[in-house]
């Protein structure tokens, strides 16, 4: 059986291709959410990286440091337990991957499975070793507030507003959750599939505001009965005069949504890590490639 406790880094060589092939073995034929555990690993990937603060040089992947309270308790983080512990048995059988490697490398194969781009990815993240680690609550975007919190928070990270639009477009993938973000239903109809469509339904529907049971709100598809949602802040993006070149440029081309995409996520992931410049550079295959 595996222990679902944190365990420790040991200095044993990791077969990444390997790695990389076991977590795509874990991904699909469940009954967890759309069938696929590929969101809820992308979203952890993203949220490990996403802390970092470009002027202090603190937060992103490096030190895996969700693993630790508070930073594992922070509001934005709330699901992403299902996330980690489902990675704990990978991390049994190479004690010598570190967790921020494992995550990272995670949201990789996710998204090429699910039909995404090949994301480039290297290894060389060094598990932090206490809750000293974390970083400070609110490094997220709130769903809840406008495209000028949105900026503030990808400028922090050092990107531009081109990747800022090309990131959030991985929202073809997941949805939300009640009991999580308090917000309710997928971006797209094939949840489980990556491509631009989150661009096509922004772009294509009629959105209206749906007051919802929490007190909040979100925007719901005017015409139809589907669950197909968007939150506040995207839509305020989507208005937004130097945002919108990009969501219409990315609603009608998919080869460049990919390549923007797979630059803007692959730099996303090794924010904040200390490369020495060795490290070999994966182009993994997908597992029916
Ligand atoms: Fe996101 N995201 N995200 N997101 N995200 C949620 C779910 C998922 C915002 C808010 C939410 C990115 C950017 C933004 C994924 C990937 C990425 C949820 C719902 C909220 C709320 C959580 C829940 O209830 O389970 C906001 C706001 C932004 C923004 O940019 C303005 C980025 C950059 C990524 C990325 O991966 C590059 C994924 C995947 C999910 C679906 C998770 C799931 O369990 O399904």
């Amino acid at each position: 059986t595996h222990s679902l406790a944190p365990q420790k880094t040991e200095s044993k060589p990791v077969d990444y291709e390997q790695v990389y092939k076991d977590i795509a073995d874990i991904l699909e034929d469940n009954d967890y959410d759309d069938g696929s555990f590929g969101p809820v690993l992308v979203r952890l990937a993203w949220h490990a990286s996403g802390t970092y603060d470009k002027d202090s040089k603190t937060g992103g992947s490096n030190a895996a440091s969700m693993r630790f309270a508070p930073e594992s308790e922070h509001g934005a983080n709330a699901g992403l337990k299902v996330a980690r512990d489902l990675l704990e048995p990978i991390k049994a059988k190479y004690p010598g991957i570190s967790y921020g490697d494992l995550w990272t490398l995670a949201g990789v194969v996710a998204i090429q499975e699910l039909g995404g781009p090949t994301i480039a990815w290297r290894p060389g993240r060094t598990d932090g070793v206490s809750a000293q680690s974390c970083t400070p609550d609110g490094r997220l975007p709130d769903a809840g507030k406008k495209e000028d919190h949105i900026r503030d928070i990808f400028y922090r990270m050092g990107f531009n507003d081109q990747e800022i639009v090309a990131l959030t477009g991985a929202h073809a993938l997941g949805r939300c959750h009640t009991d999580r973000s308090g917000f309710d239903g997928p971006w797209s109809e094939q949840p489980t599939i990556f491509s631009n469509e989150y661009f096509k339904v922004i772009a294509g529907r009629k959105w209206v505001k749906k007051d919802l049971p929490n007190g909040g709100w979100q925007w719901v598809d005017k015409n139809s009965d589907t669950t197909i949602m968007m939150l506040p802040a995207e839509i305020s993006m989507y208005n937004d005069k130097a945002f919108r070149p990009y969501f219409d440029l990315y609603a009608k081309d998919n080869d460049r949504f990919f390549e923007d995409f797979s630059k803007a996520f692959g730099t996303l992931m090794e924010l904040g890590v200390p490369f020495k410049g060795d490290e070999k550079v994966y182009r993994f295959k997908t597992t029916n490639a």
